[in-house]
């Protein structure tokens, strides 16, 4: 899964990227494209599992972080030499400046994140109404040439990007628009950008971090819509802790007076949760592992991610929570307890399941 960190020049994307990279650098891009890292997702539950199995490897889940050139504001959509990889992002994460430092200026010179926000969700919207603003002229063009009868998918598609089009040149990004599966289906090979998720990462003062949740919750009140979610960090401060040892990150944390838990686990989790996938686990004392999947998936789908070879053969499913199996301190006291479950193909994988697959192949 791919998360493209954009915004504004001197917003934070860098400083927010190496809070989330445990300080180490990404490979550089040109001025053109984003830089890139792979981060692991910070994950307690797996923690636990695999000291309790005493696993030899444990194994997170992966994430990359593309952090894109600034978006100049004021210019009509992102610049369209980014456009082609930004529309390949699974998640947006919108930094927006919340910190004030003379020294650091800011491209529209004063800071006021609301006004950015709305700046950069305007650009986004413009990109996505140019394209469906052009598919619809082809669809027009072609639906000429075709026989009465053949319309009837052109049509619909029609009416869809009508709809679109109307909401996108109303400010609406789509995401808003509550579309069905089979619409989103529809649309799906355009890759809009206002389509996907969007993570907003308020980077605000170091004196503010104390309250983050506060700051969070009044923002969250704000920007309610579905897909859309709020995190504030104090970017630069948590980019020079995660530099630092683990052991002396905590006591930094605390002088510094930012939460003790780092943005980067709770911002990641959030960004796990809004790309509608839930985890799962494997904990085994070779490699406890965590696995991403789409809510809703089934357990042999499940099983799929693991190995093809699991899925094929999958014969039947045991399953029971990671808590469960903390609780219990070993598979075998949690079958004796009788909290191991024996599921089935169509088992619906829950978020922290522990599983085990019996195949055969
Ligand atoms: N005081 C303060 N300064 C910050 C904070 N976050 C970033 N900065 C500073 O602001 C400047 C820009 O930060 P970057 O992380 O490079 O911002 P960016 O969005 O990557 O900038 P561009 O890639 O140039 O658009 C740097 O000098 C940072 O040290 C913050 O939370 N507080
Ligand atoms: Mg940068």
């Amino acid at each position: 899964m791919d998360i493209g960190l954009i915004g504004l020049a001197s917003a934070g994307k860098t400083s927010l990227l190496k809070a989330l990279a445990a300080g180490h650098l990404p490979h550089r891009g040109s001025p053109n494209e984003p830089a890139v890292a792979v981060v692991k997702v910070p994950d307690e539950r797996l923690d636990r599992l695999a000291t309790l199995v005493e696993a030899k490897k444990t194994t997170y889940l992966e994430l990359r972080l593309l952090d894109f050139p600034p978006f100049s504001s004021g210019k009509k959509g992102p610049p369209p030499q980014l456009l082609g990889t930004l529309s390949t992002a699974d998640l947006l994460v919108h930094i927006v400046r919340a910190f004030h430092d003379e020294a650091v200026p800011h491209p529209l010179e004063s800071v006021d994140s609301g006004r950015d926000i709305a700046a950069i969700d305007l650009e986004l919207a413009f990109a996505d109404l140019s394209i469906v603003e052009r598919r619809i002229e082809r669809l027009m063009a072609e639906s000429r040439s075709l026989a009465a009868g053949a319309r009837g998918a052109q049509e619909r598609e029609l009416a869809l990007l009508r709809r679109l089009k109307e909401g996108l040149e109303a400010e609406k990004p789509v995401r808003e628009l509550g579309l069905t599966p089979d619409e989103k289906a529809i649309i799906a090979g355009y890759n809009l950008l206002t389509v996907k998720p969007l993570l907003l990462v308020l980077n605000i003062d170091e004196g503010d971090a104390a309250h983050a949740d506060q700051i969070e919750a009044e923002a969250r009140a704000k920007y309610t819509s579905t897909g859309t979610g709020v995190i504030a960090v104090a970017a630069k401060a948590e980019a020079d802790v995660a530099e630092l040892p683990p052991e002396e990150a905590a006591e930094f944390r605390e002088e510094l007076g930012l939460p003790p838990v780092a943005a980067a686990e709770r911002l990641l989790q959030e960004a796990v949760s809004l790309l509608g996938l839930i985890t799962f686990y494997t904990a085994g004392p070779q490699d406890t592992h965590a696995w991403s999947i789409a809510a809703g998936t089934q357990a042999v789908k499940a099983a799929g991610r693991i190995h093809s070879d699991i899925e094929r053969g999958f014969i039947r499913a045991e399953v029971l929570g990671w808590e469960e199996l903390l609780a219990a301190g070993s598979h075998a006291e949690a079958k004796r307890r009788g909290v191991l479950r024996v599921e089935g193909k169509t088992y619906e994988v829950r978020d922290g399941d522990v599983i085990n697959v019996l195949f055969n192949v």
